[in-house]
């Protein structure tokens, strides 16, 4: 078995769009986690079928929704546990292309990064079918979030990515609180402090076609919440006298 690669996929209600992007990834012979949570359109079971011929596809099915970050956090243990060097996120949606993983591929290969980010806000990145107001949230909140916390990373909300799991474990998962895409960005934050290289990578981000965005006000305001504090704490911790 391909030890190398897990892509690891989180899923609520997502019945649709798996049938279409699972058969892709199968193709390019991928091991594939899925962690659904409890979704009532049968999410789960449509993965399960469509992974018996290969075997390669595992699911793991949690009772109820408990959010983005607690879904990766438990496929980063189970793929940490199995020894593979590297774990993908990606989103099932159908948002983050087959093709643009190839990309991501081949630059963590050749790079030898920590980290590599599918980036829509460098330059070659794009979105498409995105209704303006939710790029200017998507741009808002990484302006917002990079000024508050520092660094290089132009698209730190980006959940294509691909982790080396040997730095990945130098990070303590439950200490990481975010619950929705706010996740994104404060593991992108602690791969900087434990100086973690991180490569962003250009992509095409699509609009989804099928089934409806777990976006909500309430991950927004989880995400302004934290960078806040994360960004108020460092400037504190910087003015104190040493
Ligand atoms: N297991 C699990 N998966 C989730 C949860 N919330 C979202 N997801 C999945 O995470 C991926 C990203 O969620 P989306 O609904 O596309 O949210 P988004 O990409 O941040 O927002 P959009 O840009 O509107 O698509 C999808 O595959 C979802 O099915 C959750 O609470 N648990
Ligand atoms: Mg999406």
């Amino acid at each position: 078995m391909n030890r190398d690669y897990l892509v690891i996929i989180p899923t609520y209600n997502e019945i649709t769009s798996v049938g279409i992007l699972l058969p892709q990834l199968l193709e390019l012979n991928l091991d594939i986690l899925v962690v659904d949570d409890g979704s009532p359109d049968g999410t789960a079971d449509a993965c399960r079928q469509l992974g018996l011929q290969s075997g390669r596809i595992v699911v793991v099915e949690r009772k109820k929704k408990l959010g983005l970050g607690s879904a990766y956090k438990a496929g980063f243990k189970y793929g940490e546990d199995r020894g593979y060097e590297f774990l993908i996120e990606m989103d099932a949606d159908g948002s983050h292309q087959v093709s643009d993983l190839l990309t991501l591929m081949s630059a963590m290969e050749k790079s030898g990064s920590d980290l590599v980010i599918g980036s829509r806000w460098i330059s070659g990145g794009a979105v498409q079918n995105w209704a303006r107001r939710r790029e200017w949230l998507s741009r808002s909140a990484n302006v917002y979030a990079r000024l508050l916390l520092g660094g290089k990373v132009k698209d730190m909300t980006a959940g294509f990515r691909i982790y080396r799991t040997a730095k990945l474990i130098q990070i303590d998962l439950a200490s990481v609180k975010s619950e929705g895409y706010c996740f994104q960005i404060e593991m992108t934050k602690r791969m900087s402090q434990i100086d973690g290289n991180i490569l962003e990578v250009p992509i095409t981000f699509v609009e989804r076609k099928y089934g409806v965005s777990k976006m909500s006000k309430k991950i927004v305001f989880e995400a302004i919440y934290r960078v806040t504090a994360w960004g108020l704490s460092a400037k504190f911790r910087r003015k104190r006298p040493s």
